[in-house]
């Protein structure tokens, strides 16, 4: 068969065999090829070329690297394609319960990369490209990365649909396919300006929009009863509605023939909308429509853990998360599928607060649309759903004034309405009439303005309520929602997040990846607690020698991205100190630089010679809300000390402050791979859970760190020898919040402290001018929510020893090994295991 017949030529489902499946000609699986292209490096170019030339018009000779890398991700998702559609047969065929995964974020970071290397495709594109005299690197870098998220949360979606697609789990993500992701940050004057990420300017060559699967999605308007049958029933008459367009993403597994599907939705006028206004003939008003409609795809929130209660916000969770339910029963599910069942084919997660309004939405499908009786809608309802919660911060569980969502969502707060009712009559059941019980687990909170409590809706509803790693489901038992865990025993868990080792290993980190091949065979990419092997490794010198050589290697990969993105560089013999995570004063960027400062202090005051300082090159990546001020306040001053730091002949070759802008998923794969020392010094009890830290250390980084989050469960896996502690516990935060926390007497008694906050308040990072860090200097010494002051003598006795640590080259090396062969357990295929036995129960399909 040509290369021609095989890609282009449709096959009919009963020529393919499926006569048993009785598809609509207009089924999208009724096309279905029953082959891939030939896996051969003359077969890739055969199809590579023609699609330079058919698909993107183009000689190869005059072909810029923009038609190159989109020849090629075309050519390379023909190789996924009969796999995506074999899945979709086999996913309607076997009715099979799956998972909708509800995101408003998804992190994607690039995409050709990982699809390679689920083909197993690499080496026969890079050998095919190289005959075309391509580079292949070239076109990789190329690729401008779906921001889709802002961090921690995002990143931990698309983790986790690549660990189910790799496991055979059916899963759907959902979300919104923005058209301006995470902004793209630069620097002006050491100050963030938020430039547009404009991702889709260049071409998207791994989405596939459906206009025909459209959902129309409805706003305000009102409710009114009638009366049917004797029942008196509810209906919305909504006053305005958008239409939702589904662009499919592959999401394939690794090297397994399964491809899951990522389905974000982008929003347009309906053509209802328009030509009611066409025909009032007022032109200007019907395109002012279309771009009110399309705001709520337009652009992410750039808030992280702090969102802001707006009312674009809630458009977009509505929007989204209505899309999807709908898109679910109407083309997931057979046309006669009895939605009393609906639990038996579908758990929807609910990643946070911000998509909890599915939970009234699905509700009103049922009873309204359906003609469900409320309490069997109720029933299932609560079985379809499950909610984890990523955040112990008062301000970041998301309340919608009632106000508000009354407006958007009338029906919607009428359902939620009633659900609180009855929930607070089965309270008063068990406990009688507490009336400051029934206050204080009201789904409607009445300060400072009637509200509606998101994560309470979700408690009630979810089958499970899940926590993110250890300590923080403990927290939120206990502090954030104690009378639900003593309302519902068993309904809170705990699973502790992971990441993808597919990503975070295999692609960032190459050369450690063919050391770990070498030492154990294949396998361990999707067994990761294989890494445990590597252990009696840890004494042998040969290998310790070529784990240095890794490392060093990294070090030489990242400096010549910096110097081709920034010019700096990493100096090689350097300890690589990384900080990177979203800004945030609860992480303590400035506990960071209290530290940096300190150092610097302690060699131009003549304390201790340069030559007797372990030599460090700091790395910070982070982005600040640009509503934050405090946040953009400290990327400032990271600025103004590095500018300083490094222009100082006193300190050259020793100490170097580097803060590559807009650090983002493409600069993780190779900032981590290549650090010494992993930051996170969240004040402990802050940080749900962090997974930059678990990237770091299965990249052989040492963790230097609070007693907080997963820090505990990755000290805890490694051991104490290989971790650095340091800080209050977070009992002990709390026993000091109670005392009174007074963070100025810590710089009143500690001579280092002081010294280096009057280094900044003095103007020395600021030309002299003291005014300029004015407000973070006296954030610090009269407020210091997050206790930096506090830890201050803690972290800088933790840093001494590190640098004690890492003057000793066997120990150290040691300890990195040791970090890689112990944390085989923050694969996000363990974190996948425990949700699809402890709350999914969606095993594997086939
Ligand atoms: C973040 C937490 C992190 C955690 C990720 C993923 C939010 C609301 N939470 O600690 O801050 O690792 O979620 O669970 O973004």
């Amino acid at each position: 068969m040509s290369v021609n017949d095989q890609s282009a030529t449709p096959v009919s489902p009963n020529a393919a065999g499926e006569a048993a499946v009785k598809l609509k000609a207009s089924h999208p699986l009724a096309l279905a090829p029953v082959t891939s292209p030939a896996s051969s490096v003359d077969g890739f170019i055969r199809e590579f070329l023609r699609e330079l030339n058919f698909g993107q018009g183009v000689a190869l000779s005059f072909s810029s690297i923009n038609d190159q890398y989109l020849a090629l991700a075309r050519t390379v998702r023909h190789y996924l394609m009969a796999r995506w559609l074999g899945t979709l047969r086999r996913q309607f065929e076997t009715q099979a319960k799956g998972v909708a995964y509800l995101s408003a974020e998804y992190l994607l970071g690039r995409q050709l990369g990982n699809a390679l290397l689920a083909t197993g495709l690499t080496d026969i594109v890079e050998e095919g490209l190289a005959k075309c005299g391509i580079d292949l690197a070239t076109l990789r870098a190329q690729e401008v990365e779906p921001g889709l998220g802002n961090g921690g949360l995002g990143r931990l979606a698309a983790c986790f649909i690549d660990s189910l697609a790799t496991m055979s789990v059916p899963c759907v993500g959902y979300g919104i396919r923005y058209e301006y992701g995470i902004f793209r940050q630069t620097f002006e004057d050491g100050r963030q300006v938020e430039q547009p990420d404009n991702w889709l300017a260049l071409g998207s060559p791994w989405e596939f929009p459906h206009p025909e699967a459209a959902q129309i999605v409805n706003f305000a308007g009102h409710t009114e009863t009638y009366e049917e049958d004797g029942t008196v029933r509810s209906r919305w008459i909504p006053g305005w509605s958008v239409q939702a367009i589904p662009y499919n993403y592959m999401v394939p597994g690794y090297q397994n023939g399964r491809v899951n599907t990522l389905r974000l939705w982008s929003a347009v006028a309906t053509n209802a909308f328009d030509l009611r206004i066409f025909n009032s003939g007022d032109y200007a008003e019907a395109v002012r429509a279309q771009t009110f409609a399309e705001n709520i795809s337009k652009v992410l929130y750039p808030e992280d853990s702090t969102p802001q209660g707006k009312e674009l916000r809630l458009q977009q969770q509505y929007f989204f998360v209505s899309a999807s339910i709908h898109d679910f029963i109407d083309n997931v599910l057979p046309a006669d599928f009895d939605l009393t069942h609906l639990p038996d084919r579908v758990i929807f997660q609910l990643n946070d607060t911000h998509p909890v309004i599915g939970v009234p939405e699905l509700m009103r499908v049922l009873v309204d649309e359906k003609d469900f009786d409320w309490d069997d809608a109720w029933e299932i309802t609560k079985k379809c759903f499950a909610y984890t919660c990523h955040t112990l911060l008062p301000e970041a569980l998301e309340v919608w004034s009632v106000d508000l969502l009354g407006r958007l969502l009338p029906r919607h707060l009428e359902i939620i309405y009633r659900i609180n009712d009855e929930f607070l009559d089965e309270v008063r059941e068990r406990f009688g009439d507490d009336e400051l019980r029934i206050r204080r687990m009201s789904i409607i909170a009445e300060h400072p303005e009637r509200s509606v409590r998101m994560a309470y809706l979700a408690t009630v509803a979810g089958s499970k309520v899940n926590g993110v790693a250890e300590l923080h489901s403990q927290l939120l038992r206990d502090k954030v929602l104690p009378d639900f865990d003593e309302f519902y025993p068993g309904k809170f868990i705990n699973v502790t997040n992971g990441v993808t080792p597919r990503r975070f290993i295999r692609l960032a980190n190459p050369a450690l990846s063919e050391l770990i091949t070498d030492a154990l065979g294949v396998g361990w990419l999707t067994d990761l607690e294989r890494l445990r092997e590597l252990e009696p490794y840890a004494e042998d010198e040969e290998f310790k020698e070529r784990f240095r050589a890794v490392k060093a290697h990294n070090k030489r990969r990242l400096s010549r991205v910096l110097v081709d993105r920034d010019g700096t560089s990493v100096d090689d013999d350097h300890l690589l100190d990384v900080m990177v995570k979203r800004l945030h004063e609860y992480k303590r960027q400035t506990l960071k630089l209290l530290h940096i400062v300190t150092l610097y202090d302690r060699i131009t005051s003549g304390e201790v010679k340069p030559a007797d300082i372990v030599p460090r090159t700091f790395i910070f990546g982070a982005k600040a809300a640009p509503g934050y001020r405090m946040a953009k306040e400290i990327i400032h001053l990271i600025n103004a000390v590095g500018s300083v730091v490094n222009a100082d002949p006193a300190v050259e070759g020793r100490l170097k402050v580097l803060f590559p802008p807009n650090y983002n998923v493409t600069l993780a794969e190779k900032v981590i791979p290549a650090a010494d020392l992993s930051e996170q010094i969240s004040l402990a009890g802050k940080e749900a859970s962090g997974t930059g830290n678990m990237k770091f250390a299965l990249n052989g980084a040492l963790t230097i760190g609070t007693d907080d989050g997963a820090n505990i469960e990755i000290r805890e896996l490694v051991g104490d020898d290989n971790f650095f502690l340091f800080g209050l516990l977070e009992p002990e935060v709390e026993a000091l919040y109670a005392k009174g926390y007074v963070p100025s007497s810590f710089y009143e008694s500690d001579e280092g402290l002081h010294r280096a906050i009057d280094m900044i308040a003095r103007g020395t990072f600021s030309g002299g001018d003291r005014g300029v860090f004015d407000g973070l200097v006296s954030n610090l010494l009269y407020d210091d929510r997050f206790m930096a002051l506090a830890d201050y003598r803690a972290y800088i006795d933790a840093q001494d020893e590190v640098d004690k640590a890492y003057l000793d080259e066997d120990r150290w090396t040691r300890s990195a090994i040791l970090n890689v062969a112990r944390t085989g357990f923050f694969s996000s295929d363990r974190s996948m295991r425990n949700y699809i036995d402890r709350i999914w129960h969606t095993p594997p399909s086939f």
